[in-house]
């Protein structure tokens, strides 16, 4: 089949709440179900494209399908062509801008565009993407919010339990004794050589996240995430440099150009930028080529299914985030093993849905 025959005749969206098994507390509330907005991309020839969006809070489910149908109509006859209707997106959106939810949307639409690419030729994304399929090292990033510390170092053994030897703890607690309270409680009980990661999604100011982070350098964390406000890079570079251990940021940069301001600016050691943020594969191959350039280790965030493969061909590739939040929807979900977790081998990202359970877990 020749590619450039391939186009767009329907986008359809749905909106469902899937079950979460961990609930998340976060610093900034709970995450007890995950708000899914399915995109589905339909072809004259055929093929059928999905994506995921996360919307995060279910009230927003139903703006965000709108969003993508509002693309839609201009997408409709069009060939499924993923770079450029980014570019012809960016002129369209741009006095509005491509943040936010109208940036989420155009992600939707640009995974569910690569899968339909990949699946036309028959190869797993990152097959496609000129690489393999492989084992990504993964951390096990269910679960383990905000939690007195004895019920996080009993979640954090559950979790190890399922085949991992690296989690991520959320922190930010009122007080920095709390904050090491639970980091040392969680150290205590899991096997030595462990991978523990920390996330405060922005609780702090600068100063008290300087103050925290040098009091948590001795602990033996492999990253502190988010420690203040994702986008005061300046603030956050000020982090880096005071504390030892590195410092994640990234699931917030909603353009390539935003992460590689925040690398110019040495805002954090690592980054891990968010498929539906980033631009989806688009954005991310860009993002890649930015944290070649730096030398800089690249994760991902969420969207486990797609991200393992564009962490297969990323040059800096670090760790994938694993979460299991869209199983409940998904026919085949990931196998993680042996720490580490591997993209789907069939054509295309890897996204089927269970339609049974889209029904049940509807959100229209
Ligand atoms: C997170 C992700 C999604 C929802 C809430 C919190 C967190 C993470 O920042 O990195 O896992
Ligand atoms: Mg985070």
């Amino acid at each position: 089949m020749k590619t450039e025959k391939l186009t767009i005749r329907r986008i359809r969206t749905r909106a469902v709440n899937a079950p979460m098994k961990r609930p998340l507390r976060t610093s900034v509330g709970a995450v007890t179900v995950a708000p899914l907005v399915l995109v589905d991309i339909e072809t004259e020839e055929g093929i059928t494209g999905h994506a995921y969006l996360f919307s995060y809070l279910d009230s927003i489910s139903a703006q965000l399908r709108g969003l993508v149908q509002t693309m839609a109509t201009d997408l409709v006859g069009q060939r499924v062509a993923p770079v450029d209707i980014q570019q012809k997106a960016e002129q369209r959106f741009r006095l509005v801008g491509t943040r936010g939810l109208v940036g989420f949307a155009l992600a939707g639409i640009d995974v569910a565009c690569w899968d339909v690419l990949a699946k036309s030729l028959g190869q797993p994304l990152a097959v496609l993407l000129g690489g393999e399929v492989r084992p990504i090292p993964a951390y096990n990033s269910n679960g383990l919010g905000l939690m007195p510390a004895e019920e996080a170092a009993d979640e954090a053994m559950e979790l190890l339990a399922e085949g991992f030897s690296a989690i991520k703890v959320r922190l930010g607690h009122p007080n920095l004794e709390t904050d090491l309270r639970t980091v040392r409680t969680i150290r205590s009980r899991i096997p030595s050589g462990t991978i523990l990661m920390s996330d405060y999604n922005h609780a702090l100011t600068v100063a008290e996240a300087v103050k925290r982070g040098q009091a948590l350098d001795s602990e033996g964390l492999y990253w502190i995430e988010e420690p203040t406000a994702h986008d005061d890079f300046a603030g956050n570079a000020t982090i880096a440099r005071e504390v030892k251990t590195p410092i994640q940021i990234g699931e917030n940069f909603t353009s390539v150009r935003e992460m590689g301001a925040a690398i110019a600016a040495r805002a954090s050691d690592f980054v891990m930028p968010d498929l539906e943020r980033i631009g989806g594969v688009t954005g991310w191959l860009r993002a890649a080529g930015i944290a070649e350039s730096a030398g800089i280790e690249m994760s991902s965030h969420l969207f486990a299914e797609v991200s393992a493969h564009l962490l297969a061909i990323t040059p800096t590739r670090h760790w994938l985030e694993y979460v299991d939040w869209a199983d409940a929807i998904l026919q085949e979900p990931l196998h993680p093993q042996n720490g580490c977790v591997a993209a789907s081998n069939r054509p295309g990202v890897g996204l089927a849905w269970n339609e049974d359970a889209v029904r049940h877990y509807s959100a229209d």
